[in-house]
């Protein structure tokens, strides 16, 4: 397939309620969505960076801006391109990996939509449904967060993961357990501890957690390893896991029992299904992240999840946890699950209306 234009898109979607972790607070989602136009016919994705560098180093303009004068510019140059060429094509890019993965991610969506193949069938999915979780920002106070997880147990999500930082931590996970009974719980720290909470941190041992995400800087693997040799809880990784590479030394270093995958953060759904493979292979359970994704990187993490080593709930939550009105046809919630889709491609179709009518700035035509 050889792709003629590449189109930046930029729009603002207010989130149904804030959302806090121990980075910040997010209100909308401020989201990036590559178009690419080719021979074969167009492919939609989005960039899943955020507003501002918290989570990690990319940020959505800065994605914008390397799409457009580095990663676009390469693949518009190679003639002849495969989702699997756009890796090596832009590996001269020093990370970046969220505007790669966008950029992969669209490539994949027009040569799979042309073959007439969904994502599901290109991954190897083997289920048609993936058991859903919920991630729950940090509240303002208890009765407000169990005001809000008692609304999601009532939805059906089969998970339960709470945004954790020193000062919200082992109250509101007991006040949680005690409302949701046995229902899985786990807990997320995006890098909020230090070697120094280790001690304190044991104490989440008698809440029967499925594992605890992130407690300590991403370039840390060493105190991980000294919390998992301290701590009953399986320990999780995501910032840290950028690579399949990062993903097996962590492994192999005991510093992660469980690893969430996120397919931005590594760059692209191709090597994520490498990180689940070698996963499979050393027995660690994975699930799929989420980063408040439209129904369009939606679509994909949910055909990701649908893979045989994705045996733990994901992030992958309903639109209506996220947004009042998706991008997409919505995905919605049916017994604590969401459907695979079956269509061509992502299986989704973008409203471009929507685009449209949400655009923060006029579309850029890279070619
Ligand atoms: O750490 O998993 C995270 C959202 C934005 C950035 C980082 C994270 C998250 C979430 C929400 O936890 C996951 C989701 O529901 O999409
Ligand atoms: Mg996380």
């Amino acid at each position: 397939m050889s792709v003629d234009a590449v189109e930046l898109h930029r729009i603002a979607m207010p989130l149904v309620r804030p959302f806090q972790t121990s980075f910040g607070t997010q209100t909308a989602r401020d989201v990036l969505l590559v178009r690419v136009m080719a021979d074969a016919g167009e492919g939609w994705a989005e960039c899943v960076a955020m507003e501002h560098p918290v989570y990690s180093s990319e940020y959505v303009e800065g994605a914008h801006a390397v799409l457009r004068d580095y990663l676009a510019p390469a693949v518009l140059r190679a003639g002849a391109v495969r989702a699997e060429d756009v890796a090596p094509l832009t590996r001269f890019v020093i990370g970046h990996r969220m505007a790669k993965a966008a950029l992969e991610t669209a490539v994949l969506d027009a040569t799979t939509r042309a073959a007439g193949m969904s994502f599901a069938q290109r991954f190897g999915a083997t289920a048609s449904e993936v058991d859903c979780g919920v991630s729950v920002g940090i509240a303002s106070s208890i009765p407000e967060l169990l005001e809000e997880v008692a609304g999601y147990v009532d939805a059906g999500y089969r998970r339960i993961k709470l945004k954790v930082k020193p000062g919200w931590d082992l109250e509101p996970v007991a006040a949680v357990r005690d409302l949701i009974g046995e229902l899985p719980l786990q807990v997320d720290a995006n890098t909020a501890y230090t070697a120094d909470d280790i001690d304190h941190l044991r104490e989440l041992d008698r809440f029967g957690l499925l594992l605890i995400e992130q407690p300590f800087v991403e370039e840390d693997i060493a105190t991980h390893v000294r919390l998992a040799r301290a701590i009953d809880t399986p320990v999780c990784l995501d910032e840290s896991i950028v690579s399949c590479e990062v993903a097996i030394d962590a492994i192999e270093r005991d510093a992660t029992s469980v690893i969430n995958i996120k397919a931005g953060r590594v760059g692209g759904y191709l090597e994520s299904l490498r990180i689940h493979d070698a996963c499979r292979d050393r027995d660690v359970p994975v699930w799929c992240g989420g980063m408040l994704e439209t129904g369009v990187g939606r679509a994909a993490n949910v055909a990701l999840a649908a893979l045989p080593g994705f045996t733990l709930p994901g992030d992958t939550s309903a639109s209506d946890r996220y947004f009042a009105e998706d991008l997409t046809e919505p995905f919605v919630l049916d017994e604590g699950r969401l459907t695979v889709p079956t269509g061509p491609g992502s299986g989704v179709d973008v409203r471009t209306d929507l685009v449209r009518a949400w655009a923060t700035r006029s579309p850029e035509l890279v070619r």
